[in-house]
């Protein structure tokens, strides 16, 4: 037991320690050490000892005789078989048994005055103070039921916070049979110590006696850490450093490069007391890679505790932006590999920010101020509040806030993820979307509460804020959308998302064919491929150039056409060609009849494939089972469902492996590692709203592979499937509801899709990034284990096939008038290209 630099010194030689802690405070460059140097000194050593002493010839002759030298191999086969035997038993057998298992942890000492001195680990007020709590730490786990697991206690840090006292950051460390590794987890290690602090409080206090240290009990936190985390900062760190904000609004640079190769780096910031750190991140220059290899996780303290991760950066930056601590501390833990990666920013200590603001609106509409989130534009930290009282100049005009990319929908049962609003007590949970939305409140002098209640740290959000006439929010011959947006009623039932949720495009009636009316035909009819009007009038001048919306095709050009599905239908449609061009896609290989006799159940009412038959499934397997399905996109890339990768361990690549060209299970062409995992930014764990996710794979899919594996073809967000489309949901989910056996062979099932407004009806929250397909009988559907997996669709007259939805949810799987849900890939096309391009 020691302090952390003691344990250091012990670990790496006394030398060797106060070189690696002699890296620069602003500017923590590292270099790794060669082994050089070492090299030579032995090979000068071994040259001086190789001449012989001349009176051991004889000797020498001696033992060189045939009887003596076999006793003397035989003497030295068996020492050395001995050696080589114990060495396996302490490396291999032992180290399997045993394991480290570590913890970071924190907890304040009250009544204890904060002198600076503890600031530095190498003062005497520090390490005396360190080894006080050493000995208390040591003294609650001693005397525990892990006593005989318990090996050591560091004191990293002291620190002071505007409650008072001595926080006091420590690493533990337990050595574990492998049989008994359950008996050290974190919610035990934590209770331990709380219950020892419990049965010392005294009073109604929280704090609780340790050998006469008082503890403030609701002060604990006890994590567990990697034991990469463990050792980068301790014995085994190539980089460490320590930087204090002094002065409140000073810019204290902060730069972090590895020219010569890999390093792993905790650097840690603190301010005074009562204000908080605003780290500034200019550039980060890594390769992109899932925080695994590269990556920078910034802590909400100093040690890397995982339930106060504030933001982990695992891809590069290149735009300047900033976050934001709950307190005076902030811990930065960098991973970077060989190659030319570095880190440039700064820090400054900030005044905590709690908002009050009186705002005062104009009886003009169209006369707008900001409200901006708590340290806009910064990112919002986990903790903040922040109120604004708005005053409206009549009784009659309310307070309407226009969000760019934010919606409050009222407090269900679930927790608010992203954000908790109080207006006029009521309760709304924020969230982020991919559209604008107006939040209107019928009152002329409400008041708005904001508190922060992400996990980390968030997206910072502004809203416009403007009066309304709360008896006729929107302007006459206006359509008051679920968005909160007014669009002209003329706009219902167009066709088009004018409302930006499709809320002016559901419970329409079927729109009639006015094939030869004066009124302009439906654009549902207007260039979908089909003849709709027996006068063809509904598919003429389908690529003349017209302006674009969401329902024309776009070419590469920028200039729109009609025609919807004009992407690799074989025809040039677009001026520029670029509508046939990257058309290696959704083609499977010639098929073979042989799948199961139709009225055999499989999927849920599903049939055999044959090989080749859909060359884009996947089978995504976590810890070596099957999962989830997947779509493949190109040669390293795959479209898969935001939720199958939603929980901690579930979003690491390391656990995942993709089985490509597979039909039956266990018998894949292909396994491929995963590289990266992106889960899109507004995927909703509640609603399964943005239920989308792409996988990079660590190595293309070899060419050879062609065709038994291929890429399907992503819909342009044009694309419009009717009702002539076939469509078809294939994966090795479950064939009922309650089985509890996969099916080995790869399923299909021919779906139709289903209306949004049944859908609604049927099923309640679907919202517009959501599509649903079934059968009413619902003896067709996707279950289990098809999550993530394609539902394809394909033109009538045998073109190509497009992903059209990602299986994501449903109301149990087979159910009469209960759908499956997919997600609607249309509407991320462009999200896809921009990460896959
Ligand atoms: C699931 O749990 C699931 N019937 C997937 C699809 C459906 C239901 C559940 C649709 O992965």
């Amino acid at each position: 037991m020691g302090t952390e630099r003691e344990a250091n010194e012990k670990a790496s030689g006394e030398g060797d320690a106060s070189q690696l802690e002699a890296a620069s405070i602003a500017d923590v460059s590292v270099e790794v050490a060669t082994v050089d140097h070492t090299l030579h000194k032995i090979c000068r050593k071994y040259r001086k000892t190789r001449r012989k002493p001349k009176g051991l010839k004889r000797l020498q002759a001696h033992l060189l005789s045939i009887p003596h030298l076999a006793v003397i191999i035989t003497a030295v086969v068996f020492v050395v078989v001995v050696i080589m035997w114990s060495l396996l038993w302490v490396f291999l057998f032992r180290r399997e048994s045993n394991s480290g298992v570590y913890f970071a942890g924190m907890f304040r000492v009250a009544n204890v005055e904060f002198i600076p001195e503890y600031r530095q680990a190498e003062s005497r007020e520090f390490v005396s103070m360190a080894s006080k709590i050493q000995h208390v730490v040591s003294n609650v786990f001693k005397v525990s039921s892990v006593a005989r697991l318990y090996k050591q206690a560091i004191i990293s840090d002291l620190s002071n916070n505007d409650k008072g006292g001595v926080l006091v950051h420590f690493w533990m460390a337990f050595v574990v049979p492998q049989l008994r590794s359950q008996s050290v987890c974190e919610e035990c290690v934590e209770a331990i110590f709380r219950d020892s602090v419990h049965s010392s409080m005294m009073n109604r206090s929280s704090v609780g006696y340790l050998l006469g240290l008082p503890v403030d009990m609701d002060s604990i936190l006890i994590n567990a850490v990697e034991r990469w985390d463990y050792s980068s900062s301790g014995a085994g760190s190539q980089c460490a450093g320590k930087l204090y904000a002094s002065l409140p609004g000073l810019s204290v640079p902060l730069n972090v490069f590895s020219p010569w190769g890999g390093v792993s780096c905790h650097v840690k910031l603190t301010s005074a007391p009562g204000s908080v750190i605003r780290l500034t991140v200019t550039s980060f220059v890594i390769e992109p890679s899932d925080c695994v290899s590269d990556g920078l996780s910034v802590y909400d303290a100093l040690l890397p505790m995982r339930g106060r991760i504030l933001h982990r950066m695992c891809e590069p930056v290149s735009s300047s932006f900033s976050l934001v601590s709950t307190s005076n501390v902030m811990l930065l833990s960098f991973r970077l590999t060989d190659g030319n990666k570095s880190f440039r920013g700064h820090f400054e200590a900030i005044a905590e920010e709690v908002s009050m603001s009186q705002i005062e609106t104009h009886i003009e509409p169209d006369i707008i101020g900001q409200i901006y989130s708590p340290f806009h534009p910064s990112l919002l930290p986990p903790q903040c509040f922040c109120t604004w009282k708005f005053e409206t100049p009549s009784s009659a005009l309310g307070v309407a806030l226009q969000f760019e990319n934010y919606v409050l929908k009222p407090k269900e049962v679930n927790g608010c993820e992203h954000g908790w609003w109080k207006v006029n007590e009521i309760i709304f949970c924020g969230s982020y979307v991919g559209h604008h939305t107006v939040f209107r409140i019928a009152d002329h002098s409400p008041e708005v509460e904001f508190r922060c209640s992400s996990r980390i740290s968030a997206q910072p959000f502004q809203a416009s804020y403007s009066s309304y006439n709360i008896s006729q929010p929107c302007p006459e011959n206006h359509f008051l959308c679920s968005t909160g947006l007014c669009v002209e009623k003329s706009r219902r039932c167009d066709g088009l998302d004018d409302c930006q949720d499709e809320s002016d495009e559901v419970f329409c009636s079927r729109p009639t064919k006015n094939c030869g009316g004066n009124s302009p035909l439906h654009p549902m009819f207007v260039c979908n491929g089909e003849t709709d009007c027996t006068n063809g009038i509904d598919e003429i001048n389908c690529t003349q150039e017209t302006p674009c919306s969401a329902i024309r095709y776009q070419c590469n050009s920028g200039s729109c056409i009609l025609k919807k599905n004009a992407k690799c239908d074989g025809i040039l449609d677009c001026q520029d060609h670029s509508d046939e061009a990257d058309c290696a896609c959704g083609r499977p290989s010639s098929v073979k009849k042989t799948g199961s006799p139709p009225g055999r159940e499989r999927i849920v009412g599903g049939d055999n494939s044959v090989e080749g038959e859909w060359p884009w499934q996947v089978s995504l397997h976590f810890s070596g089972n099957l999962y989830c399905g997947a779509s493949v996109l190109s040669s390293d890339w795959l479209v898969s469902a935001a939720h199958c990768f939603s929980k901690e361990r579930l979003s690491d690549p390391r656990y995942w492996s993709a089985h490509l060209g597979m039909l039956t299970q266990g018998s894949a062409k292909h396994v491929a590692e995963i590289q990266r995992i992106v889960v899109h930014e507004y995927y909703n764990e509640y609603t399964f709203d943005y239920d989308i996710a792409l996988l990079q794979l660590k190595k293309p899919w070899p060419p050879s592979l062609s065709p038994l594996v291929q890429p399907v073809c992503l819909p342009p967000s044009s694309h419009a499937v009717t009702d002539s489309h076939r469509c078809v949901v294939t994966g090795w989910g479950y064939r009922h509801e309650d089985d509890k056996v996969l099916p080995s062979v790869l399923q299909k099932a021919d779906v139709s899709i289903v209306s949004q407004t049944d859908c609604k009806k049927s099923l309640g929250p679907v919202s517009s990034r959501m599509l649903c397909a079934g059968v009413p009988s619902g003896e067709r559907d996707a279950c289990r284990g098809d999550s993530g997996g394609p539902l394809a669709c394909q033109a009538p007259g045998g073109g190509r096939w497009f992903l059209i939805g990602i299986v994501s949810w449903g109301s149990g799987c087979g159910r009469p008038n209960l759908p499956g849900v997919y997600t609607r890939v249309n509407k991320f096309t462009s999200w896809i290209y921009s990460h896959i391009s």
